[in-house]
């Protein structure tokens, strides 16, 4: 009879720790499951990719338009003399490219609105080299 009451105890002492242990699991795996969505929709990101010619004094493309939310990627080639683009208002820009040289910047557009994008060499601004990034809400 011991032995029954022993057992019982034993079993119920396992199945209060199994208890306990798998209703502090069940929170863990909701939050998880949470965060993997998240990162499943970071992972699915649109990405748009433009290619834009830099020459005296202009771009190629004065407009390019995106999604909020959505990955841009700019790939800019310098046809001839010395010059950058830097996107307003979004703390992204290239290097200073010199002629034939070229480089791809790459941002989340988390941030709807329109943004000027320009060369900030010398008065090359003033000059024309703008252009207008739009993030659609
Ligand atoms: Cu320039």
């Amino acid at each position: 009879m011991k032995t029954v009451i022993g057992v019982i105890i034993v079993a119920l002492v396992v199945w209060g720790i199994w208890t306990w242990m798998d209703r502090d699991e069940a929170v863990v795996p909701q939050v998880n499951q949470e965060e993997n969505n998240s990162e499943a929709g970071g992972t699915e990101l649109a990405t748009r990719e433009f290619t834009i010619n830099a020459s005296n004094f202009s771009f190629s493309d004065s407009e390019i338009e995106v999604n909020k939310g959505e990955r841009v990627r700019i790939t800019l080639t310098n046809t001839v003399g010395t010059h950058d683009l830097v996107v307003e208002g979004y703390d992204v820009r290239t290097q200073i490219l010199q002629t034939g040289e070229s480089e791809t910047i790459e941002f989340i557009a988390d941030e709807s609105g329109t943004f000027e994008y320009y060369c900030s060499i010398g008065n090359h601004r003033a000059m024309g080299m703008t252009g207008t990034l739009t993030v659609n809400e």
